[in-house]
């Protein structure tokens, strides 16, 4: 077996969570709006395609997704959150921790929609301080299949959003499978994150008969082509890191961050977070 095949068939067996992603293309998408809107619905067309009538409250879910883009590693993981999770020091570590959102409401539900606006301001001020940098997010206006139970307006939502710097709204529908490509399309170019992460634009394998990290029985020229494209697998053993393992990788980015910039006002939020995540940590110890 040629050398690049034999590396590339050791890969096949290895588990995914020892393909790693260096610091720099690691992303947490953290998915937040009130119960039953359609969060998890929207998660799983996203990693899966699939959607389920039934509705199974969450507590927590965690998820990982490893693409490989361009001969580059990235990693996806997501938080899928509860919508009432009774303890707001762990809310606002899921909320510190993220570093891409996507804020759910329920076109049929006015009360969704209101959360939805409150959210945006706690993400807003818990990772800017004062509303001093923008956050890459999108929020979805889901089950727009329920036309007629409508309870929010689509231009009212539009207004709501728009005006902020890297936020789109969106109307979806988990059950239609309408524009979910679209919505993470959007969060995706909102973060200057590769675009190919969009489920219609990569080629989606599994862990176990992943084709793109098999050997290859055409030669080079197959497999040169094999990693020009983009492909993305859903882990299956992604286990959500600690709350300490959050902890400690918040304060190394607080850290890289300031050592990366100088200017006065970022010391000012830097040192605004260092502050919340003393008190978060103290919170939870
Ligand atoms: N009609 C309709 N139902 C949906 C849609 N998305 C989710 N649901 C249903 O709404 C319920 C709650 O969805 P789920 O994703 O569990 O909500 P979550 O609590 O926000 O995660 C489930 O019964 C889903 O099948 C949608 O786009 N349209
Ligand atoms: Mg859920």
């Amino acid at each position: 077996m040629p050398a690049h095949a034999m590396a590339m068939a050791s890969k096949a067996s290895t588990p995914d969570s020892e393909v790693s992603a260096p610091q720099e293309n690691c992303y947490r998408l953290v998915v937040v709006g009130s119960p039953k809107v359609g969060k998890t619905a929207i998660v799983s067309r996203f990693l899966n395609g699939k959607f389920d009538d039934q509705y199974t409250p969450t507590i927590e879910d965690f998820h990982r997704k490893i693409y490989k883009i361009k001969g580059h590693v990235y990693q996806l993981d997501i938080l899928d959150t509860s919508g009432n999770n009774p303890f707001p020091a762990i809310k606002k570590l899921s909320i510190l921790t993220g570093d891409v959102f996507i804020l759910v409401f329920s076109i049929d539900n006015k009360d969704s929609f209101g959360e939805v606006i409150r959210l945006r301001k706690q993400i807003l001020e818990t990772k800017c301080g004062n509303g001093a940098k923008s956050v890459p997010m999108v929020i979805a206006g889901n089950k727009c299949d329920r036309e007629t139970s409508r309870q929010v307006n689509t231009e009212d939502a539009r207004r709501a959003f728009e005006s902020s710097k890297k936020c789109t709204f969106v109307e979806t529908s988990a059950k239609r499978c309408y524009n979910i490509d679209v919505l993470f399309k959007a969060l995706f170019e909102n973060a200057k994150m590769p675009s190919e992460m969009s489920p219609s634009l990569h080629r989606k394998i599994s862990a176990s008969s992943s084709p793109a990290l098999k050997p290859s029985s055409n030669g080079k020229l197959a497999l040169r082509r094999r990693l020009s494209e983009a492909c993305g697998m859903v882990s299956p053993h992604a286990r959500r890191p600690s709350v300490r393992s959050d902890l400690l990788q918040l304060r190394s980015k607080v850290h890289r961050n300031s050592q990366d910039e100088d200017d006065d006002d970022d010391d000012d939020d830097r040192s605004s977070i260092q502050k919340k995540l003393r008190k978060i940590a103290c919170c939870i110890q």
